[in-house]
């Protein structure tokens, strides 16, 4: 209410400046009067339901965006603007420079190849990012872990050129900007950890998820310490910076009010508005900033404007008016745009024209003075307060909308241009006048191959930045990695699932056994993190609630309906479950949050996360290709998959493709498990190349609902479990007719029925075998393959599963619940090739029975497979085939599944 009342009340309490509708001075006088009088008369609370009451008359009277939107001017109004602490001449030398450097490197890059590159995100951000290295971001030291700051991926070459006049890039490192491969090697294009480990953190240039990480990491901040896994004496701030355009991606806006409902004002974003995108105006027609606030402070977010600079607040202090807060209010982005373009005459023309009033109160004005008339988000010191204010805010997380422009000095070549996202050259005239401008200390004869600039070591500039640093804490990004080893359990650890079970469990239920054996491993036990969007019930994972509680930050303040269950819905302040709701990308920002933590915070966690498979990789999988470029570890749980097994959800849910999709990310490992021991023995891998060996794999495992024995584990198939493949179950020894079938998930119970009834019925004696992982095995044939390729008068190298199979006779067959592609990986090196079965096609809702009968994956469609492929190699005769089709009943005219 108080914060409210302080954003309508601000034009007024600018004293001299009046209300926007000409008279207002007036009505804001006796407004003041009427508040006065009933705080005297009524109290303070009286008062507060007066206006409150008021406020509801006004928020249901027509007119756009009532009470969520201020008027377009400064939040902050310069009577309470904290001073600015810097050396301001030297910091604008400073960021004068890396402008340049910034420059040179993207125009330099494209002077010779066509590697591309962004000069204007940058040129439009530099004071947001300059204000806060010199002044607020704090690096880690041995007592403070580091701010947590997303760089907006298109202004790399800004944060590039800075470490650069640090000390911490070569020159020969920028001259190779996005030319990763050249000799020496180069600077990757945005941010990436999994190519520049040692400098960036947070991987932001796919808009939008930057904006959602962030928000889910400064939760997770606050659950580290909830948890007591972490004691920070100051806790660090998570600052995102981000494009307006950017906000137009749903997951930037779509997870704010999980800031504001858990009070994170541990998080600052910083939205640079230039009010460009790639292609032109971002709301031409209206006003982005207006927009955005409105959306954010309706999501109960701490809003500062910083539109105007310090050359307005004496027009705006001059102004008896009203008119020129009204000028401002009723002009839209693409006006604004064009006041960038056109010389001062046409502002004044144009803007200031339009009312005589306001005409006068510019005459003092030339036209130059005009068009140099600052926007607030390049007026250092108006950024400097809204930081100040934004890193002082309590209770609220905050949102800065600094107004800038595009290629902000670039001039001609592309400032406030709709090409200018794209200029990456700049002609020799265009060159001297970006210098001019900055007053960069280059010769004309060199000025056109544009040379990097780098200040003497014991320049004021130089020293004056390492000392901002140095207070500080250091350098920023900086991605510092201590290795701590976990105590994880060992294999003997897992004897339970070795054993098996003759009870009939799905590998859901195993997982959710083998998950509460880990929380009780003292080792590991408190690192655990599940994530979990609204689906434990259906996973049985709910008997965790009550166990482990649901972590919220306002503990639990009604009791909940089923207290008298086992497994009543706990939430607590120090739970361990992340219960994410229904926000597929907001769990897996929580994954990552929590799989980076080894890196960001020093503390090594464990995610795993376990959603419905078909609602991950196909919905949110840019960021699970983000979680390996920023090198994530954990476990996530593709739960309820098969195209069949999950049977009567139909073709939305029905998933037989994510494995695909996981194998196709580079350091994910996909396994497909067919029993409760592979798992075990996956997971107890998993942690100790995680964990102990501190591998940057993530895991990406299917888990079945459906129900079977869990065999106990054979001798010695550890490696092969690993690898991807070993042989389960032999067949009968014998003269019968050798085959071999490939199954995997739940539908290896189709293989070992068909086993059964080729040996019985038809003399086939098939081993089956299980294959946890087409994509590991086919990643080591091609390894070998390409070595022997390039070594051809070497002898060659055999891949494991070439080793494997090498001795193997008869025909071989693949089944599982997925689309062909995923066994048809190792097709190449099954000597004699390999025939597959798999559900390619859209799911239905159906029985399991007819469902893999429509699909061709049940036991009999296996038999008959495999004496087909047996037939193809003329070892039985096609006549076998067709009776063994007539007598297991397949219609050899049924519909196939669709394909186009
Ligand atoms: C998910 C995604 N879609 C599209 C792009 C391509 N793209 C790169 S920059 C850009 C425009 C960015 O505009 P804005 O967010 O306003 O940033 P600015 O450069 O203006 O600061 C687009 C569309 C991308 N990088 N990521
Ligand atoms: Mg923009």
């Amino acid at each position: 209410m108080k914060e409210s009342n302080k954003e309508i009340y601000q034009p007024g309490e600018r004293g001299s400046t009046p209300s926007a509708t000409g008279n207002g001075d007036k009505w804001s006088e006796s407004l003041q009067s009427f508040f006065e009088l009933a705080l005297q008369n009524q109290g303070p609370e009286r008062t507060a339901q007066l206006l409150e009451d008021f406020g509801e008359k006004l928020r249901s009277a027509p007119r756009p965006n009532p009470k969520l939107t201020t008027a377009y001017i400064n939040t902050i109004s310069p009577a309470s603007q904290a001073p600015y602490p810097g050396n301001r001449d030297l910091e604008r030398r400073i960021k004068s420079i890396i402008r340049w450097n910034a420059m040179a490197m993207v125009v330099k890059a494209n002077s010779n190849t066509n590697v591309g590159g962004h000069i204007s995100s940058y040129a439009s951000s530099a004071t947001l990012y300059e204000v806060a290295f010199n002044h607020f971001f704090r690096g880690h030291t041995d007592a403070f872990p580091g701010d947590i700051v997303y760089f907006q991926g298109h202004a790399a070459p800004g944060m590039y050129a800075r470490a650069f006049m640090e000390g911490r890039l070569t020159e020969q490192q920028l001259q190779n900007f996005r030319q990763e491969l050249a000799e020496g090697g180069g600077l990757s294009s945005y941010p990436h950890p999994y190519l520049m480990p040692g400098f960036w953190q947070f991987p932001t240039v796919s808009m939008g998820l930057g904006p959602i990480l962030s928000l889910y990491q400064a939760r997770f901040n606050r659950y580290l310490q909830a948890r007591g896994l972490v004691a920070w004496k100051e806790e660090p701030k998570v600052w995102a910076f981000l494009g307006d355009g950017e906000s137009d991606e749903p997951e930037s806006l779509g997870a704010i009010s999980l800031a504001a409902r858990e009070n994170l004002d541990n998080i600052i974003w910083v939205i640079n508005c230039n009010l460009q995108r790639l292609d032109g105006p971002v709301r031409g027609n209206g006003k982005i900033i207006q927009e955005l606030e409105g959306l954010f402070r309706g999501a109960g977010w701490n809003v500062i404007k910083v539109i105007w600079g310090t050359d307005w607040d004496d027009l705006l202090r001059r102004d008896k008016t009203g008119l020129l807060i009204q000028r401002m209010n009723e002009c839209v982005d693409g006006d604004y745009q064009k006041y960038i373009v056109e010389p001062g005459s046409y502002t004044r023309k144009h803007f200031f024209g339009k009312y005589p009033e306001l005409l006068e109160l510019v005459n003092h004005l030339s036209d130059e003075q005009i068009s140099k008339l600052l926007r607030g988000g390049h007026d250092a010191r108006k950024m400097y307060a809204a930081y100040k204010s934004a890193t002082e805010h309590k209770g609220q997380p905050t949102v800065i909308l600094a107004k800038t422009v595009k290629g902000y000095g670039l001039g001609e070549a592309g400032e406030g241009k709709n090409i200018s996202h794209q200029q990456k050259k700049m002609n020799e005239k265009e060159l001297r006048e970006f210098r001019a401008r900055f007053n960069i200390p280059i010769s004309d004869d060199v000025i056109a191959d544009t040379p990097f600039y780098q200040p003497p070591a014991d320049s004021p500039e130089i020293k004056y930045l390492l000392k901002q640093r140095r207070q500080l804490g250091g350098f920023l990004p900086a991605r510092i990695f201590q290795p701590v080893t976990l105590d994880v359990p060992k294999p003997d650890h897992f004897t339970e699932f070795y054993r098996g079970s003759a009870r009939e469990v799905s590998t859901t239920m195993a997982f959710g056994r083998l998950l509460s054996i880990l929380l009780q491993h003292k080792g590991i036990s408190k690192n655990i993190v599940p994530i979990i969007p609204d689906e434990a019930r259906t996973f049985g994972l709910d008997t965790l609630f009550r166990e482990i509680g649901i972590y919220s930050p306002k503990g639990q303040l009604y009791e909940p309906v089923d207290r008298n269950t086992l497994s009543y819905y706990h939430e607590s302040k120090d739970g361990q479950i992340l219960e994410e709701g229904i926000s597929e990308a907001g769990s897996m920002s929580s994954f990552i949050a929590a799989g980076t933590s080894y890196a960001t915070h020093g503390v090594p966690m464990i995610p795993f996360y376990i959603y419905y498979s078909m609602f991950g990789l196909q919905r949110v999988g840019d960021l699970f290709w983000l979680a390996g470029d920023i090198r994530a570890r954990g476990f996530v749980l593709g739960a309820t998959a098969g195209r069949t097994t999950l049977n009567g959800e139909g073709l939305q849910h029905q998933d037989g493709h994510s494995l695909l999709h996981a194998g196709t990310i580079p350091n994910c490992l996909p396994y497909d498990p067919a029993f409760g021991y592979e798992l075990a023995v996956i997971v107890a891998d998993g942690l100790r190349r995680m964990f102990v060996e501190h591998e940057d794999i993530y895991y990406y495992l299917s888990l079945y609902n459906e129900n079977h024995p869990m065999p106990p584990m054979p001798e010695g198939v550890e490696e092969g479990i690993l690898k991807g493949l070993y042989k389960f179950k032999a067949g009968p020894m014998g003269l019968g007719i050798k085959a071999h079938i490939f199954g995997s998930g739940s539908i290896m119970q189709s293989a070992l029925k068909a086993q059964q009834i080729l040996a019985e019925r038809y003399g086939v004696f098939a081993d089956v075998w299980s294959a946890t992982s087409y994509k590991l095995l086919r990643n080591d044939a091609l390894r070998c393959q390409t070595w022997n390729m390039l070594h051809p008068t070497q002898p060659p190298k055999k891949s494991y599963v070439e080793e494997l199979l090498q001795n193997e006779k008869g025909a071989f067959v693949a089944v599982s619940d997925n689309v062909r592609t995923v066994p048809d990986q190792i097709a190449p090196w099954v000597p004699g090739g390999l025939l597959t079965l798999g559900t390619d096609g859209f799911g239905r809702s159906d029985t399991r029975a007819r469902l893999r009968r429509h699909f061709g994956i049940d036991a009999e469609s296996t038999v008959i497979a495999t004496l087909y492929a047996l037939s193809e190699k003329g070892l039985v005769k096609p006549a076998v085939v067709e009776q063994a089709i007539k007598d297991l009943g397949v219609n050899p005219d049924k519909a196939q599944p669709q394909l186009a």
